[in-house]
C-alpha cells in the first residue's frame, strides 16, 4: 500500500454493463452493514483516533460517508427529474468539523446510511438504461457527469472509507 490515503486505489471510471450495474448497486446495499462491522468493537478513544497521520478520525469517516451519500442521493434525485441540474459543491474538510459530526455518537450516522442506502438501492434497481445516461452539471469540473458514472464513484467511496478504518484497525491490531 504506497499511499495510505487510497488503500483500494483511486476511483477508476468502467464503461455501463448490467452485470458491473448489479455489482455495484449490491455494494451500495451492504456498505451500511460493511461500516458498521468496521466500527462495532471500537471504544470512544479508538473513534477518535486519525486513520493516518493529519487524516480525519474515524468518528469523521462515518459522519462524512452518511453527508457525502446523503448528497449523492438528492444528486440522484435531481438529476432524474431536472435536464442536468447543477451539483452544489461542499467543503468537505469544514463538513468534517462543524459541531454535529464532532459530538453526536456515529450510531445515527450508521442508522442514516442504512435507510438511505436501502432507498438508495431501491431507486436504483428502478432505473432503465436511459436513466443511468442522465447527467449533472459539475461546475468545477465544468463537465457533465452521469448517474452512472455516480454510480461508480459512491460504490467505491463507500469501500474506500471503510478501507480506511480497516487499515487503521490492522495497524493497531485492535
Ligand atoms: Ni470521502
Amino acid at each position: 500500500m504506497s499511499d495510505p490515503r487510497y488503500p483500494i486505489g483511486k476511483y477508476e471510471p468502467m464503461p455501463f454493463s448490467e452485470a458491473i450495474k448489479n455489482q455495484w448497486i449490491h455494494e451500495l446495499k451492504v456498505a451500511p452493514t460493511n461500516i458498521e462491522l468496521a466500527i462495532q468493537h471500537l471504544d470512544k478513544v479508538q473513534l477518535d483516533t486519525p486513520y493516518r497521520e493529519g487524516g480525519w478520525t474515524v468518528q469523521q469517516l462515518v459522519h462524512h460517508v452518511a453527508d457525502s451519500h446523503m448528497n449523492a442521493f438528492i444528486r440522484f434525485k435531481l438529476a432524474l427529474t431536472e435536464e442536468t441540474p447543477p451539483i452544489k459543491p461542499y467543503n468537505e474538510k469544514a463538513w468534517v468539523n462543524t459541531a454535529d459530526v464532532l459530538n453526536t455518537p456515529i450510531n445515527y450516522s450508521t442508522t442514516i446510511l442504512h435507510a438511505l442506502h436501502e432507498r438508495w438501492v431501491n431507486l436504483a434497481t428502478s432505473m432503465t438504461d436511459e436513466q443511468w445516461q442522465r447527467t449533472l452539471f459539475h461546475p468545477e469540473r465544468n463537465a457533465n457527469v452521469t448517474l452512472w458514472d455516480m454510480l461508480c464513484i459512491y460504490s467505491w467511496h463507500g469501500k474506500h472509507h471503510i478501507a480506511h478504518i480497516k487499515a487503521l484497525c490492522d495497524q493497531k491490531a485492535w
